[in-house]
Formats: structure tokens, C-alpha cells, sequence
């Protein structure tokens, strides 16, 4: 078995324990000093850095959430000067306004370790080809992917998403043995190759990591028969540092937390209290090393469980079990976040619709597509075809550029979208996953 860091990757409980305590005290400190915010939700709830004494005070900070990240947007959530910061990445918020991350110099660096951590527990080396068909961008995974491989000395494909084509040729090609993307992009280059006419032994693959959108055990038979390669599970995310916050070794036995950097709790979502390890909740973490923007106890809203039960390649790190949803309602359309409250603010601008809106996502042929019906208001002829069809192309593009993906934009006549009694059902959701 290969470690990246050994050390860090097999520490005893009690080193572990030790370890999580020193730093939960350092980023508390730092928190509490240097960001406004935390000082001020600390203060609200009573607590003073002095009385995180371990790493099991934890439970007396108070949380964070996405809102406080809006509430505080762009830079509001940094504990580091603007000097300090040399990297931003952001991801959808609830609304117009992006979440923010911003990563010192030393943040980076973990990050990075952390994602060649996951690599190498999987067999990637420094002969490797790695073929990083993640989108590179404000979105992590490209440049995680790509950072992390790098440090590893393996070559690095920054091949990005999008043109299918020169994807299959490049990973052909340059014989890659690691592929990185979206596991539903990862069913659709398997069916891709098919339809070329490539066989399996014609390629080179040996591991992929797939990730950014949840997926199940059958997907992962479907990716390792139709690109010939172990397919590992590897989940992150933007607020806290990007992919590989935790990834699977060869074992594939739920992804490997980097606990000395990361520290995972569950909680019940509605109590907001802790879970034993095993139970499913709410996945809350806390970066204990980082300095740019360190979050304290941010609740992911990713619904999942702790495995505490040693792994078989000797990592003594917890590990995660499958995400099997979520307590808010983010959509993860083509690996991209998206909130039906980024639609909505949208459709609200145009005058000439009505409030009601059905959102329906199907999977076809391995890609997500996203249908928004919208209804016209009732004033409006729905006969005047020039009109409906510039007011969809007007929608269409809107929706797009807030999104960050593509949706159809079907016009429907007042009076046509299902309406509910109860709470409104904006979104069917028919994948597979
Ligand atoms: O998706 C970072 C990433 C990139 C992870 C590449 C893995 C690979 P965000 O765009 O901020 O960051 O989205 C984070 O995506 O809260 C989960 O809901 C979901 N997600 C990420 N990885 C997984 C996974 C990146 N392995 C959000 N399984 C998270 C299920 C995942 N869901």
C-alpha cells in the first residue's frame, strides 16, 4: 500500500486526537479574532476561544451556513488579509450571489495534499497520465484534480469539460490511466467509446475519481465496465477547500475523510445534534488548518454517515458513507450546483409571466437535462408566435448566464403548471441514479 503521508495518513487516535484539539483551538482563536462574523456568533452564543480546551468542545461552537457566507459575500467570511489570499473559487448561492472561497497560500497547499493523499491510496504515481476532464474555473474540480496530480509528479491532462470528441481522442492518445470528472460524464464517455467503435483494450485506464454529484454502487459497475478501471468515490467542496476532502483508496470502502484537516461531524439536521458515528445526518465540518477562510462547524446540508471502523489499507482516518441527499434543495445539474431559487429570481424579473414554474430533470442519454415550464400571464396571446418564441430565447439565455448551465424553456399557457396544496413541488426529479 502507498501513502502520500504516511504520517498523517495512520496516526493513532490519541496523536489524531491531540493533533484535531491543537488545531481546533488555533482556528477558533483565529476566527474569533480576525472575522468579524465569527466573533459575533460567538458572542451571541456565549463562547470564548478559552473554552475550546479539545477538540470534543467543539459541540459548544455555534454553526455555519451558507447564508452566513451571503450574508457576508464576497470577502466577509475571510480570517486572512487580502495579501494573504491567492486563490478564489466560488459556487452557486441560494441566490444571485455566488458563495466565496478564498485560500491562502498554505491553504492551497493542504488542499493539494490532500487530493494527492486520495490519488496515491488509489494507485496513482508519478508515471501516471491523469486526464482531468473536471471543468477548470471557479469551480474546484479542475484545479484540484489537477494540483493534486501535480504534486504527485504523475502528468497531468488539463483536458477541462465539454468536446467529447477530443476527449476520447486525448484519453486514447496519451494512454491516461486516471480519468477525473462527473461520474454521469464518466457513463457517458463509456457509451461514447462504445459508439466509436473503441474497445476497452484499447485504452489505457487503470482509476478514476468521480465526484461532485452523488452516484451509487450500480453507476460504479456501469463506469468500471465500460472504461475498464476501478472507479473511486471522491467528494468536496468549494466552501471548505474542493475535491478531496475525501476520496476512496483501493479498497472503494467510502472515501477516506483527511481528518488532520478536515473534521467531520453528523448531526440531526432538525435537533442539531450530534449522531453516533454510523448514523445518517447532516455532514458538518471544520477546516482546522486553514487560514484564509477557516469555517467552523459549516453544515454541508449533504445528508450521509460516519464509518469509524477501521479500513483494510491501514488508514486510520474516518471514512464516509455514500450522500444519499440533501436537507436543502440545491440541484446538482451536469456536476453544477443549482437552487430553483436562482430560476425563480430570474423568472420574478419578466412581467409577462406568471409565478408558477415546474422544473423536471431527466437523465438522457447520461446527461442531466433540466426543463423549466413557465406559465404566460394570462393577458398574454398564446398565439403570438414571434413574441413566445423571443421571450424563450430571452429566458433561456437569463437562466443560463445565472445558472451556469443550460435549461429548456418551455412557454405553457396560465393555468397549466400542476399547482399544490401544500408545500410547492417546483422540481420532479426523474434520474436514476
Ligand atoms: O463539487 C467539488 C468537487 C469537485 C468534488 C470534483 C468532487 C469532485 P461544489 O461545486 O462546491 O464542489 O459542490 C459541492 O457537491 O456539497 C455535494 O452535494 C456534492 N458532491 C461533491 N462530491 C460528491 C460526491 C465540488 N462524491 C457539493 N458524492 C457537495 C455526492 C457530491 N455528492
Amino acid at each position: 500500500m502507498q501513502y502520500f503521508n504516511e504520517r498523517a495518513e495512520r496516526m493513532s487516535k490519541d496523536e489524531k486526537h491531540a493533533l484535531q484539539s491543537e488545531r481546533l483551538k488555533k482556528v477558533v482563536k483565529l476566527a474569533f479574532d480576525s472575522c468579524k462574523p465569527y466573533r459575533a456568533k460567538m458572542d451571541a452564543a456565549g463562547v470564548t476561544p478559552d473554552d475550546i480546551k479539545s477538540i470534543d468542545d467543539i459541540v459548544k461552537l455555534p454553526f455555519t451556513t451558507k447564508q452566513d457566507m451571503r450574508d457576508n459575500y464576497p470577502f466577509g467570511m475571510f480570517s486572512a488579509p487580502m495579501d494573504d489570499i491567492v486563490r478564489i473559487h466560488a459556487s452557486s448561492g441560494t441566490t444571485g450571489k455566488l458563495t466565496v472561497a478564498g485560500s491562502t497560500q498554505h491553504d492551497l497547499d493542504d488542499w493539494t495534499e490532500a487530493v494527492a493523499r486520495g490519488m496515491v491510496s488509489a494507485g496513482v504515481t508519478k508515471k501516471s497520465v491523469v486526464h482531468v476532464a473536471y471543468g477548470y474555473g471557479l469551480f474546484t474540480g479542475g484545479l484540484g484534480a489537477h494540483d493534486g496530480a501535480t504534486l504527485i509528479g504523475a502528468a497531468v491532462v488539463p483536458a477541462s469539460a465539454g468536446n467529447t470528441a477530443r476527449q476520447l481522442m486525448l484519453i486514447k492518445d496519451f494512454k491516461a490511466d486516471t480519468l477525473c470528472c462527473t461520474p454521469s460524464y464518466a457513463v457517458y464517455l463509456a457509451d461514447e467509446f462504445k459508439k466509436a467503435g473503441i474497445p476497452v483494450s484499447d485504452l489505457s485506464l487503470k482509476q478514476g475519481f468521480f465526484g461532485a454529484e452523488p452516484w451509487s454502487e450500480e453507476m460504479r459497475v456501469k463506469i468500471e465496465e465500460g472504461l475498464g478501471l476501478k472507479a473511486h468515490d471522491i467528494y468536496g467542496l468549494s466552501e471548505i477547500s474542493g475535491p478531496g476532502v475525501a476520496c476512496e483508496c483501493s479498497y472503494q470502502a467510502g472515501p477516506h475523510v483527511q481528518d488532520d484537516l478536515f473534521y467531520p461531524e453528523i448531526i440531526d439536521p432538525n435537533t442539531l445534534e450530534r449522531v453516533p458515528d454510523g448514523e445518517r445526518g447532516e455532514l458538518v465540518f471544520t477546516t482546522i488548518n486553514k487560514t484564509g477562510m477557516p469555517l467552523i462547524r459549516y453544515r454541508t446540508r449533504d445528508i450521509c454517515s460516519i464509518i469509524s471502523e477501521p479500513c483494510k489499507c491501514g488508514r486510520t482516518t474516518v471514512r464516509l458513507g455514500r450522500i444519499t441527499g440533501r436537507t436543502d434543495d440545491m440541484l446538482i445539474i451536469r456536476g453544477v450546483n443549482v437552487f430553483p431559487s436562482q430560476i425563480e429570481s430570474v423568472l420574478i424579473k419578466d412581467k409577462r409571466i406568471s409565478p408558477h414554474y415546474h422544473i423536471t430533470i431527466d437523465r438522457i442519454n447520461n446527461l442531466d437535462v433540466m426543463m423549466i415550464e413557465v406559465e404566460l400571464q394570462r393577458d398574454i396571446a398564446f398565439d403570438e408566435i414571434q413574441a413566445i418564441e423571443a421571450m424563450q430565447k430571452k429566458l433561456t439565455a437569463d437562466i443560463a448566464s445565472a445558472i451556469g448551465v443550460s435549461a429548456k424553456v418551455k412557454l405553457v399557457q396560465c393555468g397549466t403548471v400542476p399547482r399544490s396544496e401544500g408545500k410547492a413541488v417546483f422540481v420532479t426529479d426523474n434520474r436514476k441514479i
